[in-house]
């Protein structure tokens, strides 16, 4: 479908399950702050409903979530272009999500790894909203009628899924009403690895620290781990072939090109030959210069709560405008009495 009858608007949110990674800015943030400056509406959010599909201690979780806010503004995201939400205070999100529960498959769901990564062997005891998770996430997107979601190279099971709910939702009721909306996966760290671990991704839930660069992370905690993370002992190729079956040289490349905004050629074309004893100092240099004006700008916005919370309500009745109708038309396509 071309879906040139949807106006064009971005939706992307972030769970606030803990504090801003690395992975979080360069998979998904630095993107958020380009499409303002595009063609599109843009709508970010704070999925607060995401983040207690696994427990989270309820003072933890606010705190979590306006910090999650002034890591957005800090990073460049601005509540005059974009419009900045938390998922909860806009109940239509909820609400779509139960009708998608309904257009869903059991089997579509089943085969979500993200579902399998995060339950593991415990399948029995997770909650179930962990299970229906990407049909709210289908609901987040729809429910704005969005037509593009940038987000990292981990959420493009999901994204496919809403794709196909829409399609469902769409055929069941022979109408053309959801877009099929686009991933946008782009920039040379839409997978950024764990420091520890090349294999794995860096993530907010990962219980070891070091495995992390947190947005709050001081000049010193960021250069210790940078130094720490896992390398092997071979100097940096100087081509990108070289960085075949070496997940964590290629990781750390990574995340230098996209901090700089260059290609991995072109690091590799500057660092090929270097010893990580060398790269490792220039990439903390770069890290702290890139992250310490944003770590500063989040400490600052979060002396002001209550300013935070301003801009959330703010965002949520503009949200409500988009919103409201769209849920309104799909109760009626669906056939409820109102
Ligand atoms: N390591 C990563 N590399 C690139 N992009 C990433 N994203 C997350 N981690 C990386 C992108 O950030 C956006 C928000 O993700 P999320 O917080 O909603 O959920 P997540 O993907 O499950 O992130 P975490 O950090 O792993 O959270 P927890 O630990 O709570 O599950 C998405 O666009 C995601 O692709």
């Amino acid at each position: 479908m071309s879906d040139t009858k949807f106006t064009p608007r971005v939706f992307s949110g972030i769970q606030p399950s803990g504090g801003l990674t690395l992975g979080n800015y360069l998979g998904a943030i630095k993107r958020f702050v380009s499409m303002q400056d595009e063609d599109f509406e843009t709508v970010y959010c704070m999925v607060d409903l995401h983040a207690i599909t696994v427990w989270q201690d309820p003072k933890a979780l606010a705190h979590n979530t306006r910090e999650l806010a002034a890591g957005f503004i800090a990073s460049g995201i601005s509540p005059e272009k974009s419009i900045l939400i938390n998922q909860s205070q806009v109940p239509e999100h909820a609400q779509l999500g139960w009708i998608f529960n309904c257009v869903a498959r059991m089997g579509w769901m089943g085969r979500m790894t993200q579902f399998k990564d995060k339950a593991g062997k415990n399948t029995e005891n997770v909650s179930l909203g962990l299970f229906g998770y990407p049909a709210l996430m289908a609901a987040d997107i729809l429910v704005y009628h969005a037509t593009h979601v940038p987000v990292g190279e981990d959420q493009k099971q999901h994204l496919e899924l809403t794709r196909d709910i829409a399609a469902k939702f769409n055929h069941d009721y022979g109408v053309d009403f959801f877009p099929i909306t686009e991933p946008v996966i782009e920039g040379a760290a839409t997978r950024v690895m764990s420091l520890r671990d090349g294999s794995k991704k860096m993530s907010k839930s990962d219980p070891s620290d070091a495995s992390r660069i947190n947005m709050t992370d001081d000049a010193d905690a960021i250069a210790k781990k940078i130094r720490k993370a896992k390398t092997d002992p071979d100097a940096l190729p100087s081509e990108v072939e070289g960085l075949e079956d070496r997940p964590e040289a290629r990781n750390l490349v990574n995340i230098y090109a996209a901090l700089n905004e260059q290609s991995v050629e072109d690091v590799l074309r500057e660092v090929g030959g270097q010893q990580f004893g060398t790269f490792k100092p220039l990439l903390a240099e770069l890290a702290v210069s890139k992250l310490a004006p944003i770590s500063t700008e989040m400490a600052r916005l979060m002396d002001d709560p209550a300013e935070i919370d301003r801009i959330l309500a703010r965002g949520a009745a503009q949200a409500r405008e988009i919103t409201a109708p769209i849920l309104r038309k799909t109760y009626e396509i669906v056939g409820m009495v109102s």
